[in-house]
């Protein structure tokens, strides 16, 4: 009797997480994908988007200080859209799209998450809500997205841009690269000495034991 109990305490407990579709193999993972529900506010389909998201080393290339981004900074979409992704990772280590801020009850944790642990393919579908709102797209690894692995997706226009958004919005806390000069004080103050000194005795010797002797 008490065994059921646990049991059923158990299933219950665990049923909500299981409405978090997710599948998962070798090389990568999709959570929450949804081609065919509407959002609430959304009578029909508005317009059918392929979108294919290309995530790497080299697409942070153009940007200063960055070392991971995705192809592409931002995604414009009409409001009700459906999206269908290919994400499609150029590197050998982990990347992830992950679009964050989507209605709860059609996407558990307002999450749709698509993960490639190297050089792969994923495809996924997410149907968008009618709001006028700028959802933010990242790749969630310990500083991925700090080190550029960050974009957005606008829908009707979106409600503005969010921030540290590798060339389109300023960065919270910007990297300093201007070069120190600090450092450069004691050198250069011997530098200038021994070239000062290596010139006026030059032509200290000069003068005095060729020129003049004649
Ligand atoms: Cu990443």
């Amino acid at each position: 009797m008490k065994k059921t109990k646990f049991l059923l305490a158990l299933i219950f407990f665990i049923s909500p997480v299981s409405l978090a579709s997710m599948q998962m193999d070798e090389k990568g993972m999709v959570m929450n994908a949804n081609s065919d529900n509407l959002p609430k506010d959304c009578p029909q389909i508005s317009e059918t988007v392929d979108l294919t998201v290309h995530a790497g080393h080299k697409y942070a290339a153009k940007f200063n200080g960055k070392m991971f981004a995705f192809d592409q900074q931002e995604w414009n979409v009409k409001p009700c859209a459906k999206i269908n992704i290919t994400f499609i990772n150029d590197d050998q280590i982990r990347h992830q799209f992950m679009i964050h801020g989507l209605p709860g009850y059609l996407y558990p944790d307002g999450m749709l998450h698509l993960e490639l642990y190297g050089e792969g393919e994923l495809k996924a579908s997410l149907i968008l809500p009618s709001q006028k709102k700028t959802y933010l797209v990242h790749c969630e690894l310990a500083q991925h997205a700090e080190k550029g692995m960050k974009a957005q997706l606008k829908v009707g226009g979106g409600d503005g841009n969010l921030p540290s958004i590798p060339a389109i919005s300023a960065p919270i806390k910007t990297d300093n690269y201007s070069f120190d000069w600090t450092v450069l004080k004691w050198g250069s103050i011997m530098i200038l000495l021994t070239v000062t000194l290596v010139i006026v005795s030059g032509r200290w010797i000069l003068l005095h034991y060729f020129w003049l002797r004649e």
